[in-house]
């Protein structure tokens, strides 16, 4: 989740212009375009690790041919078209799914996702979480709670616990090697091959069905692509162990939304994580707000924080002006 500020409008006057920042030889000239994020926090995490970034924060720009690097989460298409002498934007969040669906992308440039220690401390605490709440039925408790039922139930040890990862990168990883340290039997699905030691490894489409058959607990931590859209739908919800949780902090749109509710009524699915939705803020109105098997979050699995994320960025510029290549490229062709 990259942390937003509700009281920040994208044109008032706190957008602020980054000169009081700035040395004297300030040379590298930075575009923070981060809609609905506070970019204060940022421009004083940038000014604390280096003096001379030059940013200025939209829509304040200036000469638009000067921007070298951009910082870029939720904008408008074509946004950056604007700016011919771009070497590289950086994408504010792990998932980049909303800049590249931005057909007016330049093509010519790296965009790099965020990849940092932080984020990933983050989502493996949040998953950890969940995956407990879930193992230790927990979620039944709260549904007796409401009722002012007195029933106790007895979960499995972590090792007899089947928990399958769906999404071996920078965050699924790091959570599939912490379940697996706290005793839970772990399993993860990804595109290409893995090492990961004592996880078993499932990597392909061909494999899929196999690695979700009996799982007990799924967590989608996959990027939204072509191929991962509707990926948790009712096909694969029939393979789980009867009465798997799932949760969901990759993207709303790897949800079939009406497959998770079926799957609720036909005891495929006895509880539900959800942190990521098609529309976000999650509509009043919308029927995962009454279910009780499911427990909503409001995208706030992990968060990028300047703090730490400041520094991911400042690094790969200097990476960039040294000639080497930035941590974290997005491949395009894939998605992710
Ligand atoms: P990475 O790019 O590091 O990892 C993505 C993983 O998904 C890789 O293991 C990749 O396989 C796998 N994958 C991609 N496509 C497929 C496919 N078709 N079939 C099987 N596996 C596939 O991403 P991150 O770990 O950094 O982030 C994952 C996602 O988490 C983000 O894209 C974002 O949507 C979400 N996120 C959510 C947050 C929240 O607060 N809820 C916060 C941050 C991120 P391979 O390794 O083989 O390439
Ligand atoms: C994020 C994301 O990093 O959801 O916030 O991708």
């Amino acid at each position: 989740m990259v942390a937003r500020c509700g009281a920040f409008p994208r044109h008032s006057g706190l957008c602020i212009r980054m000169t009081n920042y700035m040395t004297r030889n300030s040379n590298i000239e930075v575009l923070f375009a981060c809609e609905g994020v506070k970019a204060k926090d940022w421009l004083s995490a940038f000014a604390n690790i280096r003096g001379d970034l030059n940013i200025q924060v939209s829509p304040d720009v200036g000469a638009c041919e000067s921007i070298q690097f951009g910082v870029a989460w939720n904008n408008p298409r074509g946004f950056w078209r604007r700016f011919p002498n771009l070497r590289a934007i950086f994408s504010l969040g792990a998932g980049v799914d909303g800049l590249l669906s931005d057909p007016e992308l330049p093509v010519d440039i790296p965009i790099v996702r965020m990849l940092d220690g932080a984020l990933a401390d983050e989502m493996a605490e949040f998953v950890m979480a969940r995956v407990i709440h879930h193992h230790r039925l927990l979620h039944r408790y709260e549904v007796q709670q409401s009722k002012n039922s007195w029933s106790v139930h007895r979960p499995p040890m972590a090792n007899q616990r089947v928990v399958g990862i769906m999404g071996l990168g920078a965050l699924g990883s790091r959570c599939a090697n912490e379940l697996k340290q706290r005793g839970f039997h772990v399993r993860g699905w990804a595109r290409t091959c893995k090492e990961l030691s004592d996880i078993d490894i499932f990597y392909g489409w061909d494999r899929l069905a196999d690695f979700v058959t009996g799982c007990e607990i799924l967590v989608c931590l996959l990027p939204r692509t072509l191929e991962t859209e509707g990926i948790l739908s009712s096909r694969l919800f029939s393979r789980l162990a009867p009465g798997a949780c799932l949760i969901n902090v990759g993207r709303g749109a790897h949800l079939v939304e009406s497959d998770l509710l079926d799957a609720i009524d036909r005891g495929f699915i006895e509880a539900a994580t959800l942190d990521v939705f098609h529309d976000e803020p999650l509509p009043e109105t919308h029927p995962f707000w009454t279910c009780s098997a499911i427990r909503i979050f409001p995208h706030v699995a992990a968060f990028t924080r300047p703090e730490t994320a400041s520094k991911v960025i400042s690094d790969n510029i200097d990476r960039i002006l040294s000639g080497k290549s930035p941590v974290g490229v997005v491949e395009r062709v894939l998605g992710y």
